[in-house]
């Protein structure tokens, strides 16, 4: 037996991967590159960074249709990382791979629906898309996956897999290391060692392998040498207790972009707002938000006739950074004619956002031009942002010892002091883990205070990281036969990690009820399934599940 088949100590991350095609899988062809088919097989298989040549042949059930029909897909998997991990991995691809060029909301609906079906089979889930329209792609999924618990990478590259010089590697390699490891969970964009939030980058460069920026938003993580650093003080999570979901409905059909130019006539902006049944449209000025005309000039009159008209304008600049305020004349007449101010957003951020809102059950003008000026998920710069926080190795020592204070008023009961031990910096320890991979959550899930483990969640603590044993909170609490605390926890999205099911239903037969609550039953696998994910959606049909389970044991160091 080689190395290579020696079973491995190291503890694995699930994650699935997504081909929706672009140059990444491309292919010369007579016509120009092409996107290719079986990528896992003839790329990825053939590269030791992506294949260890474990055996045997491990096959993940990957969820193919909204019906949860499941097929088993071989996978793959990475040797073992810096962190002491390995990343297991399973390509689905698309029916119809694209040039990214052709996406539409058809697309971006089919990503959310796969993430959605296979939300609670893997850790993590990282996108293969082409460049061209890959912020579009990013920030219509932030919009659409709400409540998001789980990291959500999108990448591509520049330069096929397939050709001698490529980013194709390294940015899937990327990807899969920060999916695989780092409880990131919001829609990013890898690409060129950099992490973005997904809404906030904007392609850059049409061949540059740096192609991508995110120029109001500092990047969320970057590689250097072998390195991750995770500026954990910008990672966002939701802190209210609800599950996952997604919105596949965007009214993409009703809204447009346009662009001032010096010298454009007052006619053709009113042409675009007179398009039969626009509803949003997204004008991008010159500067901080100014555009041609005065108070009582032609184009004022139909810009307010429009927004009269209930089409709701927003003020984006073409400027690469900075935000649209009102501090010329011009930018305060388009204010004072009722265009919102789109502060520092891309563009493709507020089109995607705008067509989300505008799609939302009982959206109205008013509520969508003032969803449109607040950040919903970090798509623009404000002052009051939920951080999300998760240990990277600094001031380790500091949190270990508040750690395990944390640990002792947690299995007290002790409310106040809990709350106490949290402040300030502290709050650092939120998804820390002790030598055995506790995070405070998996304390709480089993120590007597329904209130702490509230608190917690409340605080936006991961209920999806897995302790060194593999084990969930909702595992732990289940174990314990602590029904409110496992419904707290499946009401805020958690849900037992694949690997826990077979110990879970020889527990179940004991003591089924507690079991049942923790989603263990006797239905077949799909049924199960559908249990999970549809136990406490919150969107009409659209619903789902939230947070994360994804990076077993403590997080790298
Ligand atoms: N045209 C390609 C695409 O967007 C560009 C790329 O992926 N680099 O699919």
């Amino acid at each position: 037996m080689d190395a290579h088949q020696l079973p491995s100590s190291v503890p694995e991350s699930q994650v699935l991967i997504i081909m929706t095609g672009g140059t990444i899988c491309m292919q010369r062809s007579p016509s120009g590159f092409v996107p290719a088919r079986h990528f896992q097989q003839t790329c990825l298989a053939k590269i030791p960074i992506f294949n260890d040549g474990s055996q045997p042949q491990v096959f993940l059930d990957v969820v193919v249709n909204s019906a949860g029909e499941r097929k088993k897909c071989s996978s793959l998997r990475t040797p073992p990382s810096l962190y002491e991990r390995q990343v297991r991995y399973t390509v689905f691809e698309f029916e119809e791979l694209l040039d990214s060029s052709s996406i539409d909301s058809k697309g971006w609906a089919e990503i959310a629906q796969t993430i959605y079906n296979n939300y609670t089979l893997f850790d993590a889930f990282v996108i293969l898309h082409g460049t061209d329209s890959l912020a579009y792609t990013c920030s219509a999924l932030s919009f659409m996956l709400q409540n998001l618990g789980k990291p959500v990478i999108l990448t591509g590259s520049q330069a096929p897999m397939s050709e001698l010089q490529n980013d194709a590697s390294d940015n899937l390699l990327g990807s899969l290391v920060v999916a695989g490891h780092f409880m990131i969970p919001e829609v990013c964009l890898y690409f060129n060692y950099k992490l973005f939030r997904g809404n906030r980058a904007t392609k850059v460069a049409a061949s540059d392998f740096a192609a991508f920026d995110s120029p109001n938003a500092p990047p969320l993580a970057v590689t250097t040498s072998m390195q991750t650093h995770v500026n954990w003080d910008l990672v966002r999570r939701p802190t209210s207790l609800e599950n996952f979901s997604i919105r596949t409905n965007l009214d993409t059909s009703h809204v447009a972009c346009l662009r001032i130019f010096p010298g454009i006539k007052p006619e053709m902006v009113d042409a675009v707002l007179q398009l039969e049944g626009l509803r949003g449209l997204v004008l991008e000025t010159f500067g901080a938000g100014n555009a041609p005309g005065g108070r009582d000039d032609a184009m004022t009159k139909v810009l307010a006739s429009a927004i009269q008209r209930g089409i709701v304008i927003i003020n984006i600049t073409q400027c690469l950074t900075g935000h649209v305020s009102p501090v010329y004349a011009p930018g305060m007449t388009l204010f004072r004619a009722g265009v919102v101010a789109g502060q520092d957003m891309t563009t493709e951020a507020a089109l995607t956002k705008l067509a989300y809102l505008l799609a939302l059950p009982d959206s109205t003008s008013a509520s969508v031009a003032r969803d449109m000026a607040n950040s919903i998920r970090g798509e623009l710069t404000s002052h009051s942002q939920a951080v999300f926080r998760h240990p990277d190795g600094d001031g380790l020592s500091a949190r270990t010892t508040t750690l395990t204070a944390l640990g002792y008023a947690i299995a007290q009961g002790d409310l106040e002091k809990v709350q106490d031990l949290m402040k300030g910096e502290n709050n650092q320890v939120l998804n820390d883990s002790d030598y055995a991979g506790n995070t405070p959550v998996h304390i709480a899930s089993h120590s007597p205070s329904l209130e702490i483990l509230r608190y917690f969640l409340l605080q936006g603590a991961s209920v999806h990281l897995r302790n060194r044993a593999g084990r969930t909170p909702l595992f732990l609490a289940a174990n314990d036969g602590l029904a409110d605390h496992v419904k707290l926890l499946r009401k805020s999205g958690a849900h037992l990690h694949a690997d826990e099911r077979a110990l879970a239903e020889t527990q179940a037969r004991r003591r089924p009820g507690v079991w049942a609550l923790a989603g263990v039953g006797t239905g077949s696998l799909k049924e199960r399934h559908e249990v999970e994910i549809q136990s406490q959606s919150s969107f009409d049909g659209d619903g789902g599940n939230n947070k994360m389970q994804a990076i077993a044991g403590s997080a790298p160091a």
